[in-house]
């Protein structure tokens, strides 16, 4: 159905005049706790859009009015159409004020302050499925000092944030045999981890109940070391590379499909 009618909500085509993308800026506004510009009072003056900055205005405004436009006593300067969230065309509107970006950031730093963490998640857990796929692909990074270095401080950072650390340092460990592997894996997790609580501990976010959840690992952790000798020869009889990238494919999933579900 293509916006025939001067609406801005009812469009399923970009059409003119709503073909500039600003559909999308004025549902964002709604996303981030903004009202119509108008008050959604129909056409009276009562309704409130809850910004001291814009003026009060009767109804939407469609098309591309002339200025000024003047209603519930603004004048001189009467509706500010040219706002996101009024109902103009797109090429029309042009701005959010003030007020509007102070009420959108205090959503972002409230209600919506998941997105920041989950985007970042996102973001993580692509790039490591990208980096396996590249390698399934034939793409080959050798551990030279500066491709470890830049592996070990997203590792770092990956691991810290959103606890995906060993894949970027096995990726460009994964043509090695496995106990180079394992041997280089755990030495960076010992050591990594010691780093991420430690900054953790120095910025408040590390206390008695991470030191319990952690605790509670060390079962896993036991069991882990005594049933992987038969599992150890197995994989070194060649299957280190494929464990490594469905491991790395698998855990960077995981992390997406943990934030879009
Ligand atoms: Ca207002
Ligand atoms: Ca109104």
């Amino acid at each position: 159905m293509a916006c025939s009618t001067p609406s801005r909500h009812p469009g399923w085509v970009r059409s003119n005049p709503f073909h500039l993308g600003r559909t999308a800026t004025h549902e964002v506004g709604h996303y981030l706790n903004l009202f119509h510009i108008w008050g959604d009072d129909g056409t009276g003056c009562g309704g409130s859009d809850e910004v001291a900055d814009t003026p009060n205005q009767a109804g939407p405004n469609v098309g591309a009015p002339a200025f000024p436009h003047v209603s519930c006593g603004n004048a001189p300067n009467g509706d500010l159409f040219v706002n996101y969230m009024d109902y103009v065309d797109d090429p029309a509107m042009v701005m959010f004020t003030t007020g509007q970006a102070t009420r959108m950031q205090a959503c972002l730093a409230g209600p919506r302050a998941s997105l920041s963490t989950g985007a970042f998640e996102v973001l993580v857990g692509a790039t490591v499925v990208l980096g396996a796929l590249l390698s399934v692909a034939g793409l080959r990074m050798r551990p030279t000092p500066r491709v470890l270095l830049g592996a070990g401080f997203v590792a770092g950072i990956t691991g810290t944030t959103t606890s995906i650390g060993g894949p970027p340092l096995a990726l460009v460990y994964q043509h090695h045999g496995g106990e180079a592997l394992r041997g280089t894996l755990a030495g960076f997790f010992v050591m990594g981890s010691m780093l991420s609580m430690t900054t953790l501990a120095l910025v408040g976010r590390f206390g008695a109940y991470d030191l319990l959840l952690g605790m509670a690992l060390i079962p896993g952790t036991v069991a882990g070391y005594v049933l992987s000798p038969p599992f150890v020869r197995w994989l070194d009889r060649g299957y280190t590379r494929a464990a490594v990238l469905g491991v790395s494919i698998g855990a960077g999933l995981l992390l997406i499909l943990r934030r879009l579900a």
